[in-house]
């Protein structure tokens, strides 16, 4: 069975057509709302939807707020559920689209780790301002420089794995947060030795609501390539 794994700050006005998005897609697929105790009511917009949705779960975190911090608890909670093979991690904002997880999905079977890329042939974004893009495009030229890991899309949080890979990742040395804690984890998917392919997405614009991200989530990502070049695990 596939778990998807959202974490979510103040994603109400998205969060419930997503869910009925995915949920019509896949509607043999559990989904996993990691909130962090948003002011904006998403909690209580998933719980509503619990009653329509079985397979729904939602998983409030009432402190320690964090991206990062949100996926591992959702890992940890994937981990505990036998029933639960894959698993799918993406944005609440509709900047990931769903009809792709299926695509991703079925390329399990060749792969321990799909990475939605922006970065490959056929990869695209539509809508942001090419200030956004050459960013976007350095970060992740120079995280894959510095680290050498051949990975086009360092950056995206739209990727599928199979579960059972999280048995030799430690994820509780894994202390970053936002895109430095996507590199993180892909960087160690790779040096892991897992067998890790791209598949081409088209990235959009969020569609409701702000951004979270903040100039620390850059700052960190700056140095974490330098810190994991470095670090003995
Ligand atoms: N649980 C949790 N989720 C978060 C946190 N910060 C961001 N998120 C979620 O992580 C996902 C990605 O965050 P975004 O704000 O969309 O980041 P972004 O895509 O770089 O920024 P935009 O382009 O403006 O959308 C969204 O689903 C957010 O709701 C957080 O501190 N805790
Ligand atoms: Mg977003």
């Amino acid at each position: 069975m596939t778990l998807i794994i959202i974490p979510t700050y103040n994603e109400r006005e998205n969060i419930a057509s997503l869910i009925r998005d995915i949920f019509n897609i896949l509607p043999e697929a559990s989904i996993l709302i990691a909130d962090d105790n948003s002011p904006d009511g998403t909690s209580e917009a998933v719980r509503e939807l619990q009653k329509e949705f079985p397979e729904l779960i939602l998983f409030r975190r009432m402190e320690d707020r964090g991206f990062g911090k949100s996926y591992i608890d959702g890992f940890k909670k994937a981990i505990s559920q036998s029933r639960f093979e894959t698993i799918v991690m993406m944005d609440a904002d509709f900047s990931h689209d769903p009809k792709e997880i299926p695509k991703m999905t079925e390329k399990l079977l060749d792969y321990d780790v799909i990475i939605g890329s922006r970065y490959v042939k056929r990869g695209k974004i539509e809508n942001w301002s090419w200030r956004r893009k050459i960013l976007s495009r350095f970060a992740n030229f120079y995280v894959r420089t510095i680290l050498g890991a051949p990975i086009r899309d360092m950056t995206t949080g739209f990727m599928c794995f199979r579960k059972d890979i999280l048995k030799n990742i430690e994820l509780d040395s894994i202390k970053s947060e936002g895109y430095a804690f996507l590199v993180e984890f892909k960087y160690k998917n790779f040096k892991a030795g897992y067998k890790i392919s791209e598949h081409p997405i088209t990235f959009s614009e969020r569609r409701e609501g702000q951004s979270k991200m903040s100039f620390k989530n850059i700052w960190e990502a700056v140095f974490l390539p330098w810190k994991l070049k470095f670090s003995k695990k």
